[in-house]
């Protein structure tokens, strides 16, 4: 499209929508008529992608996610319509800023972190790979709390992104499905001799789609990420009459639950998890009744999958569908469901394997639970010739008077993968290992991806023009083709260019940093960045107690050729997880001492950005020297900032834990700085009960040290809180085994150092980072899925310029 015609189109969506010339608008008003502009710029493809899709009939995919995190959509759907450089170019010549217009836009945070995120990444894949492929979630009318700072703590604040509407969504009143919830289900015989359900009492609410379009790359490919609000059933109105009634039937899709991998037994969420799980699955059958093909024949149309354990209720509830409203024999309704049903497990962390209490099942999705008896009843008797009693009640489904949720997502699908190597073996051998005993051959990997569009097109521009100008641009659509950077590994002029464009992204940093907090930061100094939720087996502790060891070191010798650093944190506690909100007000007065002390010469700065969201992570992530990803060996499933920082050349300090492994086999040990415990060593401790944490700290006077400084009045203002992680790592022998990898820690970090200050060496190591992060394009990912799991094929009609996404 030309600049005129983009031109044509603002001035004339500004006349209709505010009776304005482009000269009197306000970014609010440029913001929302060059976002409708950009939604007219795909409608006609939109609905094409649909009718194509009915008249091909090709199979399609249907991701299910209690979590989407996309962020804001402007400049993504510029960039995949082709429109990002007229758009720019355009408010250039006007005296505009695209970037202060696209700042107005709401992040669309209805996630947590990285599960959320990487459902986002999936989408932009799929619908850039031209494959057909849908998100299905809820719509949050409050996405995750707003994160402020209060003398050091954390407070909450609503995230009200709807309040001034939502350009990109469309309510489709006509798709709303109604919700069943409660009352007593009776089987009673009928004259054929079949059960069937006949339902007492119990509500029905109504769940009406809200459809935003998932804009492919160049490719004229628009899918649908659905996402369903709850509303009063128009027939039921009477019923809801007080204001207390309809309070707690909006409660249901208000608030998204802000525990990440960590769940609280709650009505609400159960509910939740029902009504995005029975509304998609409703619309889907219903779409493919449309096709005319017979039910037996689903699984070749419709793949479903399971992303986590928080749909898997897609199994049961899939079965209600068949069974009861299509009379399908149960033999036929099962061997439907496990072809049609995948499963993503996301975590190895015991307290995020989701478990709901028998008698609440029963209360709120009561046909549900009889089928979750009778999937239960005959996974014992299938297998009971096969497998031993003990191991059958280990993996079946109720247990205890509890309904375990992977359980029922693992005898329901066909495919149940972990994301990354490591973790998917843990599975396997560990977490899993009594189901892999079982179904073997329903285990496999698909390593995490990134969107390498937003994460490097998007995000960095400046490196972006940098990679355009030196290997030409054929890695915008072949993240592979980034590896033709290694061709210039000594090449001065490129290691200079790649220096130069970080230098900018720092310096922008810098700026912000300072509007937003007030502190000044030298962009000159190593920007070493740890950004990810807030949990202990992450270990920002770690972090901390060597900032505070350069710290001592400092004081103890002014003049120690430390470079400058500037720590940088971003990081979100659950509001409920008590010891992740004291680490955050420990980093914040940690912060504190350390900027506000003189005797430092400004070598060190702790900074902890305020609100991190997918927003801010696209302004810290271009701009990071250093990727901290230093999670206790095992427990990371796979991380995906390790692979946004790694695209971005940032140099990563890591644990042989999640994709650091493969991002370290993709680059070399040299070109990472790799320490502390491997998984194996940390099973061997678990094997042996034999860590001491007490052990590391009377040996070691560095550690002791900074452990003391937690209590002993170093830090000030953290009374309760520096208790508190002073137990938590010699009271509770420190869980997340820090103490024992502080030393090996600290050890590359002085590497990291040394390594920094010849300038010529960094800079090659950071472009073989960027060389190597092409293979984790989320479209390899996505095309992976596609393959082995979903067996889904581009939508040809569509495909431009198909990318090439095989490995
Ligand atoms: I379970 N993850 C998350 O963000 N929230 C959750 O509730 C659960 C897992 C994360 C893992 O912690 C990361 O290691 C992983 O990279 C990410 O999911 C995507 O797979």
């Amino acid at each position: 499209m030309e600049k005129a015609t983009l031109q044509e189109l603002l001035e004339s969506r500004l006349k209709d929508i505010f009776s304005i010339e482009i000269a009197e608008a306000s970014p609010q008003e440029l913001f929302l008529a060059l976002a409708n502009v950009v939604k007219s710029c795909y409608a006609n493809d939109w609905s094409q992608t649909r009718k194509n899709l009915l008249v091909e009939q090709q199979k399609q995919a249907y991701y299910f996610s209690i979590e989407f995190l996309p962020g804001k959509l402007l400049k993504s759907n510029l960039l995949n319509l082709g429109l990002l450089d007229t758009a720019e170019e355009l408010f250039e010549e006007l005296s505009f800023s695209l970037d202060e217009v696209a700042e107005v836009e709401k992040d669309m945070a209805l996630g947590n972190g990285g599960l959320g995120r990487l459902a986002s990444c999936f989408m932009d894949s799929l619908a850039s790979l031209g494959l057909p492929g849908n998100g299905n979630g809820i719509r949050y009318n409050y996405g995750l709390f707003k994160q402020k700072f209060v003398d050091g703590h954390q407070v909450e604040l609503p995230d009200d992104w709807l309040r001034a509407g939502n350009v990109w969504e469309v309510r489709k009143e006509s798709k709303a499905v109604d919700i069943q919830y409660g009352g007593e289900v009776y089987l009673i015989e009928d004259e054929n001799g079949r059960l069937r359900p006949e339902r007492h009492g119990g509500y029905v609410w109504r769940a009406v789609p809200y459809d935003t379009g998932m804009v492919g790359y160049q490719n004229d490919m628009i899918n649908t990420l659905r996402l369903w609000s709850v509303e009063v059933p128009a027939a039921e109105e009477a019923n809801y009459a007080t204001i207390e009634s309809r309070r707690s039937l909006e409660d249901l899709t208000a608030v998204l639950y802000p525990d990440d991998s960590n769940e609280r037994g709650k009505k609400t969420r159960l509910m939740q998890e029902y009504f995005f799980v029975s509304a998609g699955i409703q619309s889907i059958v219903r779409y493919y009744l449309k096709l005319n093909h017979p039910l037996t024949m689903m699984s070749e149309k419709i793949a479903i999958h399971i992303n986590d354990t928080h749909p898997a209720l897609c199994v049961s509830e899939l079965m209600r569908l068949l069974l009861d409203d299509h009379d399908l024999p149960w033999e036929q309704a099962w061997a439907i469901t496990v072809k049609v049903m995948s499963y993503t497990n996301h975590t190895i962390m015991a307290e995020a394997l989701e478990k709901w209490p028998i008698d609440l099942f029963k209360e709120v999705i009561p046909r549900n639970y009889q089928i979750i008896e009778e999937i239960d009843r005959r996974y014992l008797e299938e297998y009971a010739e096969v497998h031993e009693a003990a191991l059958l009640n280990r993996t079946r489904i109720i247990i205890n008077g509890q309904v375990h949720m992977a359980h029922l997502a693992i005898i329901g699908s066909h495919s149940v993968n972990g994301v990354a190597k490591l973790h998917s073996d843990l599975l396997k051998s560990v977490v899993l290992h009594d189901f892999y005993l079982i179904f073997p051959e329903r285990f496999n990997n698909k390593t995490n991806g990134i969107a390498q569009r937003r994460w490097m097109q998007l995000a960095n521009q400046p490196l972006s023009k940098v990679l355009d100008t030196t290997i030409g641009k054929s890695w915008r659509h072949n993240p592979q083709d980034l590896q033709l950077l290694k061709n210039y590994q000594e090449d001065p002029t490129v290691l200079q260019r790649l220096a130069d464009a970080k230098l900018t992204n720092k310096q922008a940093l810098a700026e912000y940093i300072q509007q937003t907090t007030g502190i000044e930061v030298d962009p000159t100094a190593i920007f070493d960045v740890q950004i990810k939720r807030l949990h202990a087996y992450k270990r920002q502790l770690l972090n901390v107690m060597h900032i505070l060891k350069l710290y001592f070191d400092l004081k103890d010798e002014p003049q120690a050729p430390i470079h400058p650093r500037v720590f940088i944190f971003g990081a979100k506690a659950a509001p409920s997880y008590h010891y992740a909100k004291a680490i955050i007000k420990v980093i914040n007065e940690v912060a504190n001492l350390i900027n506000h002390d003189p005797t430092i010469n400004d070598k060190l700065k702790v900074v902890f950005l305020e609100n991190y969201n997918v927003t801010l992570a696209e302004r810290i992530i271009p701009a990071a020297d250093v990727s901290e990803q230093i999670s206790l060996a095992s427990k990371e499933a796979s991380g995906t900032s390790n692979m946004k920082l790694m695209l971005n050349g940032a140099v990563t300090i890591a644990t042989l834990d999640g994709a650091n492994i493969e991002i370290r086999d993709a680059i070399g040990d040299e070109n990472i700085a790799i320490f502390g415990l491997t998984e194996e060593e940390v099973y061997a401790y678990y094997a042996q009960q034999n860590y001491s944490a007490y052990a590391f700290y009377e040996e070691d006077p560095v550690l002791q040290r900074v452990v003391n400084a937690f209590i002993d009045g170093t830090i000030p203002n953290i009374e309760r809180e520096g208790r508190e992680v002073f137990d938590s790592l010699l009271k509770y022998n420190d869980e997340y085994f820090l103490l024992k990898d502080f030393k090996s820690y600290c050890d590359a970090q002085y590497r990291v150092d040394l390594a920094y200050k010849d300038q010529q060496r960094w800079q090659a190591i950071s472009l073989m980072n960027i060389a190597n992060a092409g293979k984790f394009s989320a479209d390899y990912t996505v095309q992976n899925y596609a393959d082995d799991i979903w067996q889904i094929e581009p939508l040809y009609a569509h495909v431009k310029e198909p990318n090439s996404a095989s490995l």
